[in-house]
């Protein structure tokens, strides 16, 4: 028994009690057109790493225990230092790069309660798990570093309130993803943080699409709202003189209407204003109207044949980290654009829903991921539930981007028997959820037969294929070999193929990690692959260097070399040119 002298520094299973209120997505709500009421800006912040916040709960404040002693003394709010949110700590300050672990943040707020809606709480992402604290109670935790959640925090305002954040970057085995990537573990509150104020009812979701297989011509637009209430929600897009009344039955409503659609492509990246009400909440979106599918070994956009001449990407800046800069994800789409691509694969986790929203409006077709990487723990019941949770806030995010055509269950994952429900499972649920768009992963070769055969294929509508011939596996006689060995039964997309150049390690073609090399080896890539009629897209690994704490060799720096860029993105590598050439020939 704990007796009750016994305080804080014995107790070792402090987190238990910091699991449970999960922000989940269904706790999401639909943001389009609505009031934040930002609360970026300056914070006060502890380095926490003995996660005191947590064991001595800081978030009761000052209070007198059954001995009358005032605890906790190990804090002070208001005098901690101040750091800008959003934004990644490891580029806030040197002294903070490399460091992992938990850290705190907290605020004043003041809030108008006069006002008789609700107020939800909406934090961007915060890595990797979050435990959020409003004037003294615990209100919930999220998991995963990448999308978005939220909390009714109604209830507990006050004219003046405080908010603290327990923010706990650490690579856990059990975690999406797991301890082992080959990426920079970036820590922070990194995206938006602020408040959305609604009427009491008030439209939770709201999704509008092309149908798929209908002609080209009928929208369908479905409502979700907050509680399950009758009555009749407004559609309009006034360009299309649509002006629809949805029947609104237990909360939920859906209508399909016909319209003369000027359909999105890259090409042609036309967006309609769209809004929706219900009652005193208004809601809107900017959208475009696309059908994507697959018919035997081609990827039909709108019913024409295409070719996904791609690039990939990772959410990485030297300045910032995660946290890039509307200028910063601009320019990766403007520097794909001028490598000839109409597609993008962004990896290897939810990016920020700017990137989307710009791939709409840019025309760029996008690949997106959740980061089911490498070694998951797949047997895990509660791995499973968070990959899944991530999956369907990223969907639930996304679903109105014309831009995003594929959804991305996971990355080089072996084989293995619960490898294969845990990831069918995520794909199962993207097609229910999103019938209208196309479900792949990066899937590994068969190395032993040198074959594209992988298991998780069959619930699939594309297969994507990692393979490095010419670099991990030196001998590049193995991808034609690779090529002819396979003949599957649906598109393939070379989802990475790709080599270490370090910027100015110049000279030698036939030595890894020049230049030269790295241009050779997209030349012979792309020279093979173009060729092969079941591949259907590539996207070559990658745009730019990244920070990766895994690579520590003399060319690499702690930083992976394969970009077409380095990580100033002030400098094109040659293959960047030879890319470039192929696509524009292509
Ligand atoms: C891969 C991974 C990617 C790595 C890349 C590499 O296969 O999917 O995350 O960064 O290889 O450079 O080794």
């Amino acid at each position: 028994m704990v007796k009750k002298y016994l305080s804080d520094i014995h107790l070792e299973d402090y987190a238990a009690g910091y699991e449970n209120k999960k922000a989940t997505h269904k706790d999401m709500v639909f943001e389009g057109g609505r009031e934040f009421l930002s609360l970026n800006g300056e914070w006060n912040y502890a380095v926490d790493q003995y996660d005191t916040c947590l064991r001595q709960n800081w978030y009761r404040e000052r209070y007198v225990d059954e001995r009358g002693f005032t605890l906790p003394v190990d804090y002070s709010f208001d005098e901690w230092p101040l750091m800008k949110l959003p934004c990644c700590w490891n580029t806030f300050a040197s002294e903070y790069l490399l460091y992992e672990g938990p850290m705190v943040f907290t605020r004043k707020f003041r809030y108008d309660t006069a006002d008789n809606g609700r107020c939800i709480l909406r934090i961007g992402a915060a890595s990797m798990l979050c435990r959020v604290f409003i004037n003294g109670s615990y209100i919930g935790m999220h998991r995963g570093a990448s999308t978005p959640f939220y909390f009714d925090i109604t209830e507990l305002l006050k004219e003046e309130n405080r908010i603290i954040l327990c923010v706990d970057s650490t690579r856990r085995p059990e975690q999406v993803p797991t301890e082992n990537t080959d990426w920079f573990n970036y820590g922070g509150v990194f995206r938006d943080i602020g408040l959305i104020t609604l009427p009491g009812v008030y439209i939770r979701s709201f999704r509008i699409n092309l149908v798929p297989d209908g002609g080209f011509n009928k929208i369908h637009a479905s409502v979700s709202l907050s509680e399950c209430t009758e009555g009749k929600a407004k559609l309009k897009i006034d360009e299309l003189k649509i002006d629809e009344e949805v029947d609104i039955v237990n909360g939920k409503g859906e209508t399909e209407i016909a319209a003369d659609l000027r359909l999105w492509s890259p090409e042609d990246p036309y967006l309609y204003d769209v809004t929706l009400c219900f009652n005193e909440d208004t809601v809107s979106d900017r959208v475009g109207f696309r059908e994507i599918k697959v018919q035997g070994r081609e990827i039909l956009l709108n019913g024409q044949s295409i070719f996904l001449k791609g690039i990939s990407a990772h959410e990485d800046s030297t300045e910032n980290g995660r946290a890039l800069t509307d200028k910063e994800r601009i320019e990766n789409i403007s520097l794909a654009k001028e490598l000839g691509c109409n597609f993008m694969r962004v990896a290897h986790y939810p990016h920020h829903e700017r990137m989307a929203k710009l791939a709409d409006e840019m025309g760029i077709m996008l690949w997106e991921e959740i980061p089911v990487y490498w070694a998951i723990r797949f047997e895990r019941e509660e791995t499973y539930e968070d990959a899944h949770n991530q999956l369907a806030e990223l969907i639930e995010r996304d679903y109105n981007r014309a831009s995003v055509i594929i959804w991305s269950v996971g990355n080089e994952n072996a084989d293995t028997d619960s490898r294969l429900s845990f990831m069918k499972g995520l794909a199962d649920y993207a097609h229910e959820t999103d019938p209208g768009r196309l479900v792949s992963a990066a899937c590994l070769v068969d190395e032993a037969e040198n074959r594209i055969a992988d298991r998780l294929a069959d619930s699939l509508d594309i297969i994507g294929v990692n393979e490095y011939c010419g670099w991990y596996s030196p001998d590049f006689e193995r991808l034609p070999e690779l090529m002819k060995n396979s003949d599957p039964d649906k598109p393939v997309i070379i989802t990475e193929f790709g080599a270490d150049a370090m910027r100015g390690n110049t000279g030698d073609p036939d030595r890894k990690g020049t230049e030269e090399y790295q241009a050779c080896v997209y030349d012979r890539q792309l020279d093979t692959l173009l060729k092969i009629d079941y591949v259907k897209g590539i996207s070559p690994w990658i745009l730019y260097d990244f920070r990766c704490p895994r690579r520590t060799s003399v060319i690499q720096k702690y930083y992976n070399r394969k970009g077409l860029l380095d990580e100033t993105k002030t400098y094109r590598k040659p293959a960047f040119y030879v890319l470039q050439k192929y696509y524009r020939n292509k």
